[in-house]
């Protein structure tokens, strides 16, 4: 039999002749053919959209090939893995990143111009892949880089959701929201599973059975939904491993209600059936307000079983004894959201597999780490009791049990001392409905939980879990976020990487980030500066006409390009930058014409989603517009003000503006910024700073120096007492009176922005704008102070690239692998 097989795959390695060849004529055979076959194209006539397809699916032939040799090295080598669970993935756009990370772009592009096509404007066709909100989103696409890159044997699995991330459109300058059915045109990237499905199970109840003389519970489920795998490679760049990124999507079960087709309603039968997919269909575009909603926790769920069905499945291919699994798997949860997959394990591993409860509880301790992402109890999530027990009868059991079991080793560590038996216990019993704490569930069982930089972690400690640090302070540990520089230089930069590989000598930075320190040496050298800011120019050019063409809007290329881009929320403070703007337009207006002169011009430039139900949020992109309409048309200010809104931000928009940004603000109130990442993509592209010592940017501020940004406002430490001292504290009569020009409808608008008024107002200012308003200004001043000694400016935009080494997500992931999973690299030969 083995013979057989040996010489079969003599016989068809003999047709192949080993890999894809990547030289100019094998790649244009290759596309050509793909036109004809795949998009079913006549080879002599295809546009660009035909093109970009054409190619993607020879980018995707050499994907697969390296897929295949790096999962089945897995599977010789059977090393511990990584499954990293997240909800949300926001891959941007393959193509580039691809091309990029195989090491044949340039191959490409010169197969594509001798084709008569350019490389840039085919990639330019790709819509986003945006399965996901904001910044956990993008931190989990980093971290799928980073694994590859750096050869650990991971898997990431997430939902295939039909609609991502809504489209958002701005008519009159308030958002609305569209579906983005990103599937329209078919996805080259992925690679259906047909035959990686499993049955997932719903509702029902829960019974009792007896087997060898022992009770077993069994979940009889009310409904079955079938999970189907989407395999998306992820390739490494300078090495041949590429990664999976599993994303399900749910199909009607095979074995559903037979009963409605014998009984003759078969088109209801089949219309009920359809309904199945609807799991999986769209995204809950409100990042970080739960609430209690079914779909939402049917997703959750759906996720996690199958993710689970798929892990145990691969587990027992090799191994009969789940007490090695913690050798084998480590598996980590982004946020709460998959931690139903805590329950899910014990249901397994208890009910299917017949271990005893402590057995399957020491295994379940073992193999489950958890990060968190927010320090805001409202982002925590919640599931009301009931509607657990509804969807999951057997997992509200066994929640339960977990609970009773914490809560009375509990009670012989700390006694009877209730009202903090009662904060830790995973059942919220006051408030109108029992709640489940997810967050409390995690904790309790993972083996280590991690903060994203190091003042969350503190913040951890002292405040959303310090119950559970004193109990079990080494489980609490913290890895700050990063980016991958392979998206955020070398794919969305491709001229300041070529400049920093020139100087610097070598490649090798795109692997080894900290050897970006070696730009400290030229920071004040004039011919590097000259390149350094003929680069950035380019840039400014580019992100300029893409402002145009979708605002009208002219702007200068020598004004300085100030810029925030991200979800639109009240701790972000993207009031307090529009407050800003105002106070400068006033300013401008209320100038002698001889001081304008020494005005520094500027680009202001906002963009970002708000959740559709966050009725603040929307406001404020509406003011937004309203007084970039006044400012735009005001023909006493000219170039020395523009503000505009760049619509549907997301991470292909964010590669075309971060590279043309001179200074990007990080303004969120001290203490409720996680880390942020948008600062590290700006950092890296020697944007500079202005910015709240709040998140990551506390480490930023260590890695670069305070000198080379603009920080401001309320510390950590003072945000309580300031909120607690509230109108007490000295009013700011600048800041009142551009919030009173506002409320009084000086840009229109006077009822629908009054709300937005009083929640800075007073006692409501609860993210503190007026207290920090003053020093604001001032960085705001300093800032146009040093960006008129340009050959300052650059230096300072030159150290912050140089400085940005340690947020790489490649670092963040080294130690995750070190101190958290216990994974190593394993490298596929060749
Ligand atoms: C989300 O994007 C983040 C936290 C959440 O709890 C949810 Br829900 C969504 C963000 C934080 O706000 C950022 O500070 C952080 O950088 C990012 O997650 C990645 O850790």
């Amino acid at each position: 039999k083995a013979g057989e097989r040996k010489a079969k795959a003599e016989r068809l390695f003999g047709l192949m002749d080993g890999f894809l060849k990547n030289d100019p004529l094998s790649l244009q055979t290759d596309i050509l053919d793909h036109v004809e076959y795949t998009v079913a194209r006549s080879r002599f006539s295809f546009d660009d959209f035909e093109a970009y397809q054409a190619l993607s699916h020879s980018v995707r032939d050499r994907l697969i090939e390296r897929w295949h040799e790096t999962q089945q090295y897995f599977k010789r080598k059977d090393p511990k893995r990584l499954y990293f669970l997240s909800l949300e993935f926001l891959m941007g756009r393959s193509l580039s990143n691809s091309v990029i990370n195989l090491g044949i772009r340039d191959h490409y592009a010169d197969a594509l111009k001798q084709l008569g096509f350019d490389f840039e404007v085919l990639a330019e066709q790709e819509g986003d892949a945006a399965l996901g909100n904001g910044g956990l989103a993008r931190l989990s696409a980093c971290q799928m880089d980073s694994l590859a890159t750096l050869d650990f044997p991971a898997w990431g699995y997430g939902l295939r959701y039909q609609y991502g991330s809504f489209r958002q459109v701005i008519l009159d300058g308030f958002q609305h929201e569209q579906p983005d059915y990103w599937l329209n045109f078919g996805n080259p990237w992925e690679i259906e599973r047909v035959h990686v499905s499993y049955p997932v199970k719903f509702y029902g109840t829960v019974e009792e059975d007896i087997l060898n003389g022992q009770k077993y519970k069994i979940w009889v489920p009310g409904e079955m939904v079938e999970a189907v795998a989407y395999d998306n490679p992820i390739p490494g760049y300078g090495t041949r491993n590429t990664i999976n990124l599993r994303l399900w999507a749910a199909k009607p079960s095979g074995q559903d209600d037979m009963e409605s087709y014998n009984t003759g309603d078969y088109i209801n039968a089949i219309v009920n059936r359809q309904k199945a997919e609807t799991i999986s269909c769209v995204l809950y575009p409100d990042d970080r307000s739960y609430q209690g909603k079914e779909l939402r926790l049917k997703q959750h769920y759906f996720f996690v079983s199958a993710s689970l069905q798929d892990i145990i499945r691969r587990f027992k291919e090799e191994h009969n004894n789940f007490e090695t699994l913690p050798d084998k798997v480590a598996l980590q949860l982004t946020d709460t959201h998959p931690s139903l997959a805590i329950a899910e394990v014990m249901r397994v591993f208890v009910d299917e597999e017949h271990l005893s409860w402590n057995r399957a509880w020491d295994i379940v301790c073992k193999i489950f780490s958890f990060t968190t992402h927010t320090i805001q109890p409202e982002a925590l999530e919640k599931i009301p009791v009931d509607l657990l027990g509804s969807l999951l009868p057997r997992h509200l059991q066994i929640i339960y049990d977990i609970n009773c079991n914490f809560m009375e080793e509990l009670k012989k560590k700390i006694g009877l001392d209730y009202s903090r038996l009662s904060r830790m216990s995973i059942i919220e019993e006051e408030g109108p409905v029992k709640n489940i704490r997810m967050a409390n569930l995690s904790v309790i069982c993972s083996h280590t939980v991690n903060g994203v930089s190091r003042i969350h972690l503190e913040l951890l400690k002292t405040k959303v879990f310090k119950d559970f640090y004193e109990l079990w302070p080494q489980k609490f540990q913290y890895k700050t976020n990063g980016v991958t520089q392979r998206r955020w230089i070398v794919v969305s930069n491709p001229n300041l990487c070529a400049l920093i590989s020139k100087w610097l000598g070598t490649e090798a930075w795109i692997r080894n980030v900290d050897l970006l320190m070696g730009l400290r040496e030229y920071a004040a050298d004039a011919d590097f500066q000259q390149e350094w800011k003929l680069v950035r120019r380019l840039n400014k050019i580019r992100l300029a006409e893409y402002i145009e063409a979708m605002s009208g809007v002219k702007v200068s290329i020598d004004a300085m390009f100030d810029v925030q881009i991200k979800r639109i929320h009240e701790y972000k403070r993207q009031l307090l930058n529009l407050i800003g703007i105002i106070h400068r337009y006033d300013c401008i207006k209320n100038m002698e014409k001889s001081d304008r002169r020494k005005v520094v011009p500027r680009v202001c430039i906002i963009g970002g989603k708000a959740a559709p139900g966050y009725e603040i949020a929307k406001k404020i992109i509406k003011l937004c517009h309203a007084v970039a309409e006044k400012i735009n048309n005001d023909p006493g200010v000219g170039d020395l003000l523009k503000l505009v809104f760049i619509p549907d931000y997301n991470v292909s928009v964010a590669e075309l503006v971060v590279p043309g940004s001179d200074l990007s603000q990080h303004i969120s109130t001290a203490g409720y910024e996680a880390s942020g990442t948008g600062n590290m993509k700006f950092l890296m592209n020697g944007c500079l700073l202005l910015a709240t010592a709040d998140g990551s940017t506390v480490e930023i501020i260590e890695e670069i120096g305070e000198e080379n940004m603009f920080i401001f406002g309320a510390k950590v430490h003072e945000v309580p007492t300031l909120r607690d001292k509230g109108s007490a504290r000295k009013p700011s009569l600048q800041f009142a009176r551009i919030v009173r020009m506002i409320r009084e409808g000086y840009f229109g608008f006077k009822d629908y922005f009054g709300s937005l008024c009083d929640a800075v107002e007073g006692n409501g200012d609860f993210y503190l704008l007026e207290h920090d308003f003053e020093s604001y200004l001032e960085a705001q001043a300093s800032a146009d102070k040093a960006f008129v000694d340009q050959k300052r400016w650059t230096q300072m935009s030159i150290l912050s690239t140089a400085g940005s080494g340690k947020f790489s997500t490649d670092r963040t992931i080294a130690e995750y692998a070190e101190s958290t999973w216990g994974i190593e690299p394993c490298k596929c030969p060749f």
